[in-house]
């Protein structure tokens, strides 16, 4: 069995477990015949990943097995955040990240990382350490950003450094409306270092790893609406001025959580991903999934249309602006946040149907319009 030594992540965690399921036959039945998505999009050059959780890679077959089938590119939807990386100050933990990445070693995939620099998932003492004061957060960040780095540098060559930085604008969908500081969310982060946490992760980052790719990752980015125009507006000016310091960055990730009563036109979102790329960076999709309207149509086939149409909009608008990397956060429709977190979930007794594959891992219309998308159509 491959471990956590031949990973790079052996001796960093003081409870680093080994548990990893790498050399584990994965005996599910794989949700459907021909080509996953992942091969289907890098015979165009895309790459496509889902976010995975350890747990079930682990313990359920058939979940492990579209894994297997569909992605090229994993990322972990938990296990390298602040809490489950450093619980404790100073005790490092990789063990879940562990299973994930062997997982990714064994079946050939890449890993990305994600989040480094987050206002949630934060473990219970870190909002008390960064209140202590600036030099007491710089400490903090530039330990952790040493650690994680330090145990990943061999299998995680791409990283959210930075994530959900922008603040809300006013008369967004997001019920999460922080107050605000100019364009940026209020967050601990922020209370402690300003706006400069942004710029320190980065550097940060990049002392500790030179060629690792820094993303920066948000959401509420893609749809036609004012606030998301003002959402893109403050995500340039941000990228701009972190430029003009010239602090390093290669990428912004869009989260992509989408809804389809947003209303939507390519123009602005490829406007916006070609800027970002007229400036030297990269543009990813990190979290696709899809939230339904108040108003379902009547029957799951006429609600997957809808749901695969505006995914086909959004991924077939970004591919051809140049964006070359999808990811989907979860690739069925079983095991998905959107069932989950109270802020999100039908109030109607029905469940979001936003994944490519549907509760019992067939493929659906979502499927086929990724699919479409990818091969240009
Ligand atoms: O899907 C994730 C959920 O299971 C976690 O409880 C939550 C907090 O760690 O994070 C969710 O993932 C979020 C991602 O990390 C950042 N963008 C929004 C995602 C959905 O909330």
């Amino acid at each position: 069995m491959l471990g956590l030594v031949g990973l790079g992540l052996a001796g960093c965690g003081t409870r680093a477990r080994s548990q990893a399921v790498a050399g584990q036959a994965v005996t599910g039945q794989a949700p459907a015949a021909g080509d996953g998505l992942g091969v289907l999009a890098r015979s165009r050059g895309i790459s496509f990943g889902t976010a995975v959780q350890g747990e079930l890679l682990g313990r359920d077959p058939v979940y492990a097995a579209a894994v297997t089938a569909e992605a090229q590119l994993l990322v972990p939807e938990w296990e390298a955040k602040w809490d489950a990386l450093q619980p404790r100050e100073g005790e490092f933990d990789f063990g879940p990240l562990g299973i994930v990445a062997s997982f990714a070693q064994a079946q050939r995939k890449q890993l990305r990382g994600h989040a480094l620099v987050w206002h949630q998932a934060m473990p219970d003492w870190l909002a008390p350490a960064l209140a202590e004061g600036p030099a007491r957060a710089r400490a903090v960040m530039a330990a952790h950003v040493e650690g994680v780095l330090g145990a990943t540098q061999p299998v995680i060559r791409d990283w959210d450094v930075v994530n959900e930085v922008l603040a809300n604008p006013p008369g967004s969908r997001f019920t999460e409306q922080t107050p605000a500081r100019g364009i940026f969310r209020d967050t601990p982060w922020l209370r402690a270092l300003g706006p400069d946490y942004i710029e320190l992760a980065l550097r940060l980052a990049r002392e500790r790893d030179r060629t690792l790719r820094l993303t920066l990752n948000d959401y509420g980015l893609e749809g036609d609406t004012p606030w998301a125009e003002q959402k893109r507006q403050a995500m340039l000016s941000l990228v701009r001025a972190l430029l003009a310091a010239r602090c390093p960055l290669d990428a912004v990730g869009l989260q992509a959580h989408l809804q389809v009563d947003e209303p939507f036109r390519p123009e602005p979102l490829a406007g916006f991903i070609q800027a970002l790329r007229g400036m030297g960076l990269s543009v990813l999709i990190t979290e696709l999934d899809v939230r339904e309207g108040a108003n379902l149509p009547p029957g799951l086939e006429a609600r997957d249309a809808v749901v695969a149409a505006y995914v086909q909009q959004v991924v077939g608008t970004a591919l051809a602006a140049g964006c070359r990397t999808v990811l989907t956060w979860g690739l069925s429709d079983r095991d998905s946040w959107l069932l989950r977190d109270p802020d999100v979930v039908r109030r109607d007794g029905q469940q979001h149907r936003g994944h490519p594959l549907d509760a019992e891992f067939r493929r659906k219309a979502m499927w086929q319009a990724l699919a479409r998308s990818f091969a240009g159509g």
